[in-house]
């Protein structure tokens, strides 16, 4: 075994890439990102010791989501990054023990005892990270149904994170979920804690998503606009074209704000594709529309882009050997790949620099038409319940008979047809609630629409979801229900990365049950960790597209 990752849907037989990741990962990053993790659990140990001396680092809060989500599947290939993080990461471990330990000796008289893994105690040189990194992996808790509660809380940790930073990127911040990523990431080297106390940390990882996500959706709607209905060019125009991919609408704005009038398109791709929907950037004219399609098929379609394309955060696929559009591949924020440029923060007070980007457009040829037809969007809650009467009639008159939320991710294997076959398989009475990267499996179907309610409703990107969760619950009380369950309402939800991870704990936590999830269970669960979740919340993993249909019409 060279290393173990058990993190993702596509992990090797559904039970951890031992040798290299079924993504790509190579054995030496993956010690890297490990050891990048036993830092952060340190960090969150000593700040989660420094509350109870009443002081309160939001800007370590912030660093940990940072570093986490530089961990998610897919998001940073760059070795050098990672060291580069885990060497400012333990400096301001170290730092801030210092002052723990001051304050202890004060109190108590001696120095400050450190937690059992010792995960404040390495002090190793950046030569060293890749081989220490072997020690502190996963792997370094024996018992089976701790570590899948351990890495469960994780990777909702990591989902957590993701959606925290975009937050904080629009200056928005919630001290509940920053203490939280403290609390939970310590949590996580406490050997004290029972099975029961890390499962009620499970659900409390669940409605820290909910709150980071609605944070979130106050944040991209206050500083863009409510989405709106929207339809979305997928053709090409003329000029040479910028893409965007990732989630993160703070550069997408500025991208747009420094390319106004310089004879530059600019598109978006793959969870980008929202960013249409929004007031605020619809109203640039050189903002184009869409290209391609989900993560995963990007090896095609930014060969076939011809201009630069800038990823915001994951999904990254590794370029083929050729690396045929290495030098028009750029990386910011949290994301990195050895050989691309990468996009420097921001300096305070002012906006990224994408000239180099620019620069590069202005040598392109324009984008090769991959299609022509168009993608409609931009239901979020605020937009579909203003038309809540509309909906509760039809579905008092029969008209509509079922919701059905699939939501969450794309990914290659090709046992996600099932996604598409569900969608084409679906009465006409039923509308499908959609948000992730997962709407491309049935966003361009003619599947048409319920008396002008077309039956794909897309609410926007991954962390969107709550959007979804939202209108189900004001549908609940329209129709003076007690229960959420009792709506006429199902879930068939797609899963790949750890965002999706904190999605599927927030739904939990908010009450929904007998969700089915796929196209596999997560790996990362124990056989008795996944029993108490299906016995609990009776979550099922997909089936055969015909069964589930009719289960999910009945
Ligand atoms: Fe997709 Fe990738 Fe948004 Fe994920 S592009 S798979 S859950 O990163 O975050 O839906
Ligand atoms: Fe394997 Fe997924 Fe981990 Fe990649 S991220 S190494 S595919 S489990």
């Amino acid at each position: 075994m060279s290393m173990f990752c058990y993190q993702c849907q596509e992990t090797s037989r559904n039970l951890g890439c031992t040798m290299r990741g079924v993504c790509g990962k190579s054995p030496e990053l993956c010690h890297l990102l490990d050891l990048s993790i036993h830092a952060m659990k340190g960090l969150a140990w000593v700040n989660v010791k420094l509350l109870t001396y009443g002081k309160y680092y939001p800007e370590d809060s912030l660093a940990v989501m940072q570093g986490l989500f530089k961990t998610i599947t897919n998001a940073n290939w760059d070795e050098e990054q990672i060291k580069d993080t885990i060497t400012k990461l333990v400096a301001l471990r170290d730092k801030r023990f210092a002052e723990l330990d001051a304050l202890y000796i004060a109190k108590n008289g001696k120095p400050c005892p450190l937690p059992p893994p010792a995960a404040v105690a390495f002090k190793v040189k950046p030569e060293d990270y890749e081989e220490f990194g072997k020690q502190v992996g996963v792997l370094a808790t024996a018992n089976e149904d701790v570590r899948s509660l351990r890495e469960t809380i994780i990777y909702g940790i990591k989902g957590i994170s993701a959606y925290g930073d975009h937050a904080a990127m629009l200056g928005y911040f919630d001290d509940e979920v920053n203490k939280f990523v403290m609390e939970g990431l310590a949590a996580t080297i406490n050997d004290s804690l029972t099975a029961e106390q890390l499962t009620a940390l499970v659900i409390k990882t669940g409605e820290h998503a909910v709150k980071v996500m609605a944070l979130l959706d106050k944040a991209n709607t206050e500083s863009y606009g409510v989405p709106e209905p929207t339809v979305v060019q997928l053709s090409v125009g003329t000029n040479p074209g910028i893409l965007v991919s990732g989630h993160d609408l703070k550069d997408f704005e500025e991208l747009l704000q420094q390319t106004e009038g310089k004879g530059i398109d600019i598109y978006t791709h793959s969870e980008m594709l929202p960013a249409n929907y929004y007031p605020a950037f619809k109203k640039y004219k050189h903002f184009h529309g869409n290209y391609g399609s989900s993560w995963w098929h990007q090896l095609e379609d930014f060969e076939n882009f011809n201009g630069p394309i800038l990823m915001t955060t994951n999904c990254i696929v590794p370029l083929r050997k050729e690396q045929t559009y290495l030098d028009r591949f750029f990386t910011t924020g949290m994301t990195g790949y050895p050989g691309a440029v990468h996009i420097p923060d921001r300096e305070p007070g002012k906006p990224k620099d994408f000239s180099a980007l620019i620069a590069k457009a202005k040598t392109c040829q324009p984008p090769k038409e991959l299609e022509n037809g168009t993608i409609t969007g931009g239901f979020n809650h605020r937009t579909v319940l203003a038309l809540a009467d509309k909906i509760i009639e039809a579905v008092k008159a029969g008209a509509i008979k079922k919701f059905v939320v699939m939501a969450g991710c794309d990914g290659r294997m090709p046992s996600r047809k099932y996604f598409t076959e569900i969608a084409e398989k679906l009465p006409k009475d039923a509308v499908i609630l959609t948000a992730g990267c997962a709407k491309y499996r049935d966003i361009k179907l003619p599947l048409g629409d319920i008396g002008g309610i077309p039956r794909v409703l897309d609410a926007g990107q991954c962390n969107d979801s709550y959007s979804l969760a939202v209108i189900a619950l004001k549908l609940k009380e329209a129709f003076g229900l007690d229960d959420v369950n009792k709506l006429p309402l199902a879930f068939d939800i797609a899963w790949y990365e750890q965002k999706a991870v904190a999605v599927l704990l927030a739904l939990l936590s908010l009450g929904f049950k007998n969700m089915r999830l796929g196209p596999t269970l997560p790996g990362f669960l124990s056989p008795n960790v996944a029993k108490v979740i299906i016995d609990t919340f009776g979550l099922t993993q997909t089936a055969d597209a015909d069964g589930d249909v009719a289960a999910i019409m009945a």
